[in-house]
């Protein structure tokens, strides 16, 4: 017998909270979490529905597009495209804003995504996600242009993340906390089961890719060896490193309990000032950590209050248990 708060159930008592709220947002998430479910099914059957492996193509980023990648992006555009809720659609799969078909009807929202995070570890069965982004379409009702998207992500009206794991789990943020939510397949609908999720203030748990290590900054190169020393060196206290590849299984597991996830500006190519993308990877994960009482950093600015300036835009990021990314802030600094 569930007896738990379904996700639909959240949302509708959260919307009373909103003056003025008039169930379109309500909706444009219900339509979010259709193409969530169906994304998880994809990627539980896998390969017994022969969606696994890479594509000739290339995306705007240069990424050898894995079959999922675009089936994903497909799912997420099918779900999301046809109720009158969005002005325009963009997504790391796409070069270009996605326009709303002229058989449906334009909305006021924004929605801005990558269908599957970490996809580079769909083929060996590592944790990957859906992570989105929801903005107000500066002009509703407009066929939305790439200059809409352009919004700080302080502007974000929701940003949360799928994980497709060992369960599937939605985390959710409209501004008022960070929620996660199990899907129970039996039911077919997400519960709440990880109500007001924060994140420990502090942490001996960092996270970064070690064989870019001769690229990076020396404020990043000063921290990450401290770490390795451990409480023979200046930190005085041991410390344990992950790596998954996957930014989704990398926060999530810092919501859960703490820890410093850094993909930080490296000399690898001086074109990049860092690997992920500001409007689809850092903003709406940068809305929950901040959420959750965490801190979000370029090392040098927060990133909420970066001005965008082209769709996919990368910048560095530092995020997680506040005290330990402000130590990290800090020898930016210096
Ligand atoms: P690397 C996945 O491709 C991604 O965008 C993030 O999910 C992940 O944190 C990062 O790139 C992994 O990058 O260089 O370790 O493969």
């Amino acid at each position: 017998m569930h007896t738990g708060t379904t996700l639909t159930q959240f949302i509708i008592e959260e919307q009373r909270h909103i003056a003025g709220a008039t169930g379109e947002f309500t909706a444009l998430l219900n339509d979010i979490v259709t193409a969530i479910k169906t994304i998880s099914n994809a990627v539980n059957k896998g390969a017994l529905i022969g969606v696994m492996g890479a594509l000739e193509s290339e995306n705007v980023q240069g990424e050898t597009q894995k079959k999922l990648d675009v089936i994903t992006n497909e799912m997420m555009i099918r779900s999301n495209e046809w109720a009158g809720h969005l002005a325009g659609m963009a997504s790391e799969e796409m070069d270009d804003v996605y326009p709303i078909p002229t058989q449906y009807p334009l909305g006021k929202y924004l929605m801005v995504f990558d269908p599957l995070d970490g996809s580079s570890n769909v083929d060996i069965n590592i944790s990957v996600g859906t992570i989105f982004s929801i903005l107000r379409a500066p002009v509703p009702n407009r066929a939305a242009v790439a200059a809409d998207f352009l919004q700080p992500g302080v502007k974000q009206v929701c940003a949360g993340y799928a994980l497709y794991g060992s369960s599937t789990m939605l985390v959710l943020t409209t501004g008022h906390g960070v929620n996660g939510f199990t899907l129970d397949r039996d039911i077919g609908e997400f519960v709440l089961t990880h109500p007001g999720m924060k994140i420990p203030a502090d942490t001996r748990e960092f996270a970064i890719n070690a064989s870019n290590q001769r690229f990076w900054e020396a404020p990043v190169q000063r921290y990450v060896s401290e770490c390795l020393e451990g409480e023979t060196g200046p930190r005085g206290k041991d410390f344990n490193m992950r790596w998954v590849a996957s930014m989704v299984a990398e926060v999530h597991r810092i919501l859960t309990r703490g820890g410093v996830f850094m993909y930080p500006r490296d000399a690898k190519d001086p074109a990049k000032p860092g690997k992920l993308r500001l409007l689809y990877e850092a903003n709406p994960m940068s809305f929950i950590v901040e959420q959750a009482g965490g801190v979000s950093s370029t090392g040098r600015e927060r990133i909420l209050d970066l001005q965008p300036e082209n769709l996919h835009q990368r910048v560095p990021v530092i995020l997680g248990s506040k005290n330990e990314v402000e130590v990290v802030v800090g020898y930016h600094r210096v």
